[in-house]
């Protein structure tokens, strides 16, 4: 079991400096690393209690844990690749919370040789350390995960998803896929109920529409993505009472009526494209999720 009462933390912008805050907060205590010492989220750390080290190497080398969050990978490499071998390193962990592909965080282990968690977090900066933030961790082997579990809990929810380094970054990509189709819909819907014309709803504003008509519609399809799911994991792929050919139709008209009010429909089009071609291609009994076969390479 390794001590965790000091750690380093390299890369404080929002979310970086938010970690820290968290990790201060739990009374580690905290050496910090980056590239511009005169950012003020620097100084609200040190302030807080933090230790800023202006040289990266002295940085990793006095904490047996040391976290990074920064930009991206191509960062991580430019910062870490020309201090891999030194002392610094040797017997330390690193846990990467950097946003990258699991080629990324697969092909960090290998350069990198030393133990190293990647992370997902799902979480913004101001949910760091609330019930709503979890942290998807992988790498090295459970065991050793639940050496560091501690430090992860202390931002949120530890969910060890397995040995592949890549693990953690296809969760969280995953999700942030869901949320990021969520929104280019949601827009879309934004988008039209703004082109309401006078005499309808339109002055009581878009945010009251949402909140009273989207937001209440969305949270009752939830249950309906589990059951897409179950129809993915079987192979077969049910109307669930919908089927493809129905909902197409629906879609192709969601399409025109943004063409004819006005509104670029062009983040659902791909999609409805996708659904036309499982109708042509199949019965169109079938449901939704069957666009699936298509997405899969
Ligand atoms: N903020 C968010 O909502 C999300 C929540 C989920 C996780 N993401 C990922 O976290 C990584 C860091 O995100 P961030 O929000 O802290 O990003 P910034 O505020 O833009 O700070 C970027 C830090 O990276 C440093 N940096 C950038 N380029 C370099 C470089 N060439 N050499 C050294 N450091 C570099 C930057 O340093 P500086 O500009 O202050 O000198 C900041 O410390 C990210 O992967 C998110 O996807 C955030």
């Amino acid at each position: 079991m390794e001590s965790n009462s000091k750690i380093s933390l390299v890369g404080l912008g929002n979310m970086g400096t938010a970690l820290g805050h968290a990790l201060l907060k739990d009374q580690k205590q905290l050496t910090i690393w980056n590239r511009t010492a005169s950012r003020p989220s620097v100084t609200s750390l040190v302030d807080a209690g933090a230790v800023f080290e202006p040289d990266l190497s002295w940085t990793i080398s006095n904490s047996p844990v040391t976290i990074i969050c920064v930009l991206d990978y191509p960062t991580i490499r430019q910062i870490l690749y020309p201090i891999v071998n030194s002392h610094a390193l040797k017997s330390k962990t690193i846990i990467n919370l950097t946003n990258g592909t699991p080629r990324e965080a697969r092909e960090m282990k290998e350069w990198m040789r030393h133990a190293i968690f990647d992370g997902g977090t799902i979480a913004t900066p101001d949910m760091v350390a609330t019930p709503a933030s979890s942290i998807f961790i992988s790498g090295e082997n459970e065991q050793r995960f639940s050496s560091v579990t501690n430090i992860i809990e202390v931002w949120g929810r530890a969910q060890y998803v397995g040995q592949d380094p890549g693990a953690a970054a296809l969760n969280d990509l995953a999700l942030l896929a869901g949320m990021y189709g969520m929104f280019a819909g949601a827009i879309t819907a934004m988008a039209l109920l703004k082109k309401q014309k006078s005499g309808s709803r339109e002055h009581s504003g878009v945010e009251s529409q949402v909140t009273g008509m989207l937001n209440p519609w969305l949270q009752a399809l939830l249950p309906y993505h589990a059951k897409m799911a179950e129809s993915i994991d079987r192979g077969i792929f049910e109307s669930l009472g919908n089927p493809i050919q129905m909902q197409s139709i629906g879609m192709q008209n969601i399409l025109k009526a943004c063409d004819e009010e006005g509104v670029d429909a062009g983040s659902l089009r791909y999609f409805a494209g996708l659904m036309e071609k499982v109708v042509a291609e199949r019965s169109g009994e079938g449901g939704i999720a069957e666009v699936v076969t298509l997405l899969l390479k």
